[in-house]
């Protein structure tokens, strides 16, 4: 055991799904062996992991009767109390059976999207009872190859229907969950509604209860829109948005990898985590930290908990560089804002005096404009920190 070692209080947790992948792709077969959820419990605590989330699916096969369904689920409950897991977030696999492969909620045969919604109230149920406070919703078949088959704004539509329908479920069982929304560009269907987290915080704007919908940005899916995923977690943070998060590693370009935390891109990993955890003197990220990435397709069940075990330690480690770097006094300097209080406190706000005093102001443009602002040194010395000279 070192510094870096996850412990609970990390809040670290995995999807039964992640850990739980067999390694089956478009190409090839399974190369694992399926995990029994209560081993995968057990595993996880013994990693150093916090807790476990969940799809409907990974836990209850679809179409179990009322009796399996509450087995599975005593039995589940057992292993959560046994190792000191808990059940933080959960969702509904509205993906994986053919009757999803023209969407769910913006399908266009009401009979699905009447079956996606039932499914879901059962899922919030499930997870409900399991603990979790947190549902997450990822609209993976919610898309279209041949866009000629609907009005987008249809999908838009059903899809808010579906959200304000699902909002009032929850608030009419007193449940106290809330909602939080993944966006995914494409994969598996050619394009998906709402391609990214900023696209989902408008769209929430837009429901009947937004206070209780939030978003679940996910590294991979924001960088495979070659998009700073660092900025659009920092967009969900300042809206007070940020509900949940789901970290893995993707390079720009490819289909989704859901590869190891940080093990593709270092300084995007540092950044993100730098944010999360406040170290520039931010609000703090409180939430789970949840991995969503799946081991290598050449491991065995032993590779997977390297993985597992490596995703929470990568964590940790950028999480101690995060705070060397912001407690560096060359960096603080590099970084110290120029503090002009008369001149800020112009622009902060409009008022017919501001805007007369600005127009007042000698501000000399060439001269501000000369000044080097020392971002290569800056840079260097997080390249310095992340390399571990300093
Ligand atoms: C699926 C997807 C993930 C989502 C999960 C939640 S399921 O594995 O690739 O990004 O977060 O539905
Ligand atoms: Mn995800
Ligand atoms: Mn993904």
């Amino acid at each position: 055991m070192d510094d870096f070692d996850p412990r609970p209080s990390d809040q670290f947790t995995f999807g039964l799904w992640t850990v739980g992948n067999p390694g089956r792709d478009p190409f090839g077969e399974a190369v694992r062996e399926p995990m029994a959820p209560t081993h995968i419990v057990a595993k996880l605590a013994e990693c150093g992991a916090y807790g476990v989330n969940l799809h409907d699916n990974d836990l209850v096969p679809f179409g179990a009767s009322a009796a399996e369904r509450d087995r599975i689920v005593a039995d589940f409950k057992a292993a959560l109390e046994d190792h000191g897991m808990v059940v933080p977030m959960a969702t509904t696999n509205l993906f994986g059976h053919p009757v999803f492969k023209d969407g769910a909620f913006s399908a266009n045969d009401p009979k699905v999207r009447a079956f996606a919604i039932r499914k879901t109230m059962d899922a919030i149920d499930l997870g409900v009872e399991l603990g979790a406070s947190t549902y997450v919703f990822w609209g993976g078949r919610e898309g279209t190859e041949a866009d000629a088959c609907r009005d987008p704004r249809e999908g838009i539509k059903r899809t808010r229907e579906a959200m304000n329908f699902l909002c009032e479920y929850v608030r009419d069982q007193g449940y106290d969950l809330r909602f939080a929304l993944e966006a995914k560009p494409n994969e598996p269907r050619g394009d998906i509604y709402f391609a990214t987290t900023g696209h989902m915080l408008h769209f929430i704007e837009t429901l009947d209860h937004k206070q209780m919908v939030g978003v679940n940005p996910e590294v991979a899916h924001e960088t495979m829109s070659g998009l700073s995923f660092v900025h659009g977690v920092a967009q969900a943070m300042e809206a007070g948005k940020l509900f949940h998060i789901d970290l893995n590693g993707q390079r720009i370009g490819r289909y989704d990898q859901d590869l190891r935390f940080g093990s593709e891109d270092l300084k995007q990993a540092f950044l993100l985590v730098r944010l999360l955890e406040g170290t520039l003197g931010g609000e703090r990220y409180e939430g789970p930290r949840h991995f969503d990435a799946h081991a290598y397709r050449t491991e065995d069940e032993a590779g997977v908990w390297d993985f597992a075990r490596g995703c929470m330690r990568t964590y940790n480690i950028l999480r101690a560089k995060a705070r060397a770097f912001d407690a560096d006094p060359q960096v603080r300097e590099l970084i110290a804002e120029a503090r002009d209080e008369g001149v800020q406190a112009l622009t902060r706000s409009y008022s017919s005096e501001n805007a007369a005093a600005l127009r007042g102001l000698e501000l000399d443009p060439a001269g501000l404009a000369r000044r080097g602002l020392g971002y290569e040194r800056l840079d260097q010395l997080m390249c310095e920190h992340l390399m571990g000279v300093r």
